[in-house]
């Protein structure tokens, strides 16, 4: 009797842990970020990116939920243009912390930091994914980003702006440390620092530095990050548009530093050129992403050629990206009516955005929500 009584008891447990099929039965233990300190959370998400992949493609818009075209958040009800237009919030939200190294209140593009902190809260409680880049300032000239005087060297170790690095990172450190939910846990981020990076347009990239400055001030970054305990961070590492698996390799600083693997790629010299560039940028993502055994996503896309194609949505982004296995895309702010990346209201693309968001691949933040994981 007791024997059949322990089997029972036994059966039921087994049931009960393969019913549940999501993070509350995850094996955490064989996730390996590049931090091994990562959070709980900050693996889960690592975990919920790779399922992602499995069930389509989500969306993602930068600054989508603090301004759109014609208007901004006013305290109110969170809006965003893609939401005004499908009645989907995106899966992605993107932000940019450049300028928090200054302890600015607001970041280069007038977003003010206590804003962006409340709407990743929301975001995340919504089960939304968020992404950071950080367009910082020059250290070496107090100029922008796009100020190209050669300045990796003076920051890495020893060198004569070291300091102020540090500062810098101790800055960013405690706002990605504020990033807490309801309990006090940390809200996982997928952290894009030094994008680009063989362009020459930004002072971290191309003929500003060398390749070997560039992966160490990643290693370095990395590494001051963990000192600061900021463990709720995933790294991905995201070139410009590519011209060989080469080009990749020469920035790339190496698996333990990275978690996933992303290219940019925007739309400047037509449709099919730009169909035809997105499937051989990510078949070299693929490529690594398998043997780096990595997920990997479109981290930046757009039409930079506003409104031209009403049908750029299906005709020109969904063929480069269909079925290639991407976690995420994610489009670039929609800041006024010349520089806009996602539809809005007024957009001559409207009714093709629509058509892009019902594709049963392409998820928004409903159908991410429920990937359990
Ligand atoms: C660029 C443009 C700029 C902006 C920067 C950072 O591509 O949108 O206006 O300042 O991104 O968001």
């Amino acid at each position: 009797m007791k024997k059949i009584f322990i089997s029972v008891i036994l059966i039921l447990l087994y049931l009960s842990v393969i019913s549940c099929g999501s993070s509350s039965n995850l094996d955490l233990s064989n996730i390996n970020t590049a931090n091994e300190k990562a959070t709980i959370g900050t693996k889960i998400l690592y975990k919920k990116i790779e399922e992602i992949s499995k069930q389509g493609i989500a969306f993602g818009h930068e600054d989508a939920t603090a301004y759109g075209v014609g208007w901004k958040d006013d305290g109110g009800k969170i809006q965003s243009d893609v939401e005004k237009v499908t009645g989907k919030f995106p899966a992605v939200h993107g932000f940019d912390v450049g300028h928090i190294e200054l302890g600015r209140s607001h970041n280069l593009d007038t977003v003010s930091f206590e804003l962006m902190k409340n709407h990743i809260k929301k975001i995340h409680k919504e089960g939304g994914m968020i992404t950071i880049s950080w367009h910082l300032n020059n250290p070496l000239s107090g100029g922008s980003s796009w100020d190209s005087i050669p300045a990796v060297a003076s920051i890495l170790e020893g060198g004569n702006q070291r300091k102020k690095y540090e500062l810098w990172i101790g800055r960013l450190s405690s706002f990605l440390k504020s990033l807490q939910d309801e309990k006090g846990d940390y809200i996982p981020i997928v952290f894009r620092p030094f994008h680009e990076m063989n362009g020459s347009w930004f002072w971290w990239g191309g003929e500003n530095t060398t390749p070997k400055a560039y992966k160490q001030l990643w290693k370095e970054t990395y590494s001051l990050l963990k000192k600061q305990k900021v463990n709720n961070l995933l790294f991905a590492f995201s070139p410009n548009t590519l011209s060989s698996k080469e080009e990749f390799d020469t920035y790339y600083p190496g698996d333990d530093f990275v978690d996933i693997i992303g290219v940019d790629v925007y739309n400047h010299d037509g449709d099919e050129a730009f169909t035809k560039s997105l499937i051989s940028n990510i078949e070299i993502l693929k490529n690594k992403a398998r043997n780096s055994n990595k997920p990997y996503a479109l981290t930046e896309t757009g039409n930079t050629k506003f409104g031209e194609n009403p049908n750029w949505w299906t005709e020109a982004l969904y063929p480069g990206i269909e079925g290639t296995g991407i976690s995420w895309v994610l489009v670039w702010r929609n800041a006024r009516p010349n520089h806009f990346f996602a539809s809005f209201k007024e957009d001559v693309a409207k009714e093709d955005f629509k058509d892009f968001e019902e594709l049963k691949e392409i998820l928004f933040l409903p159908e991410v929500k429920k990937i359990d994981y």
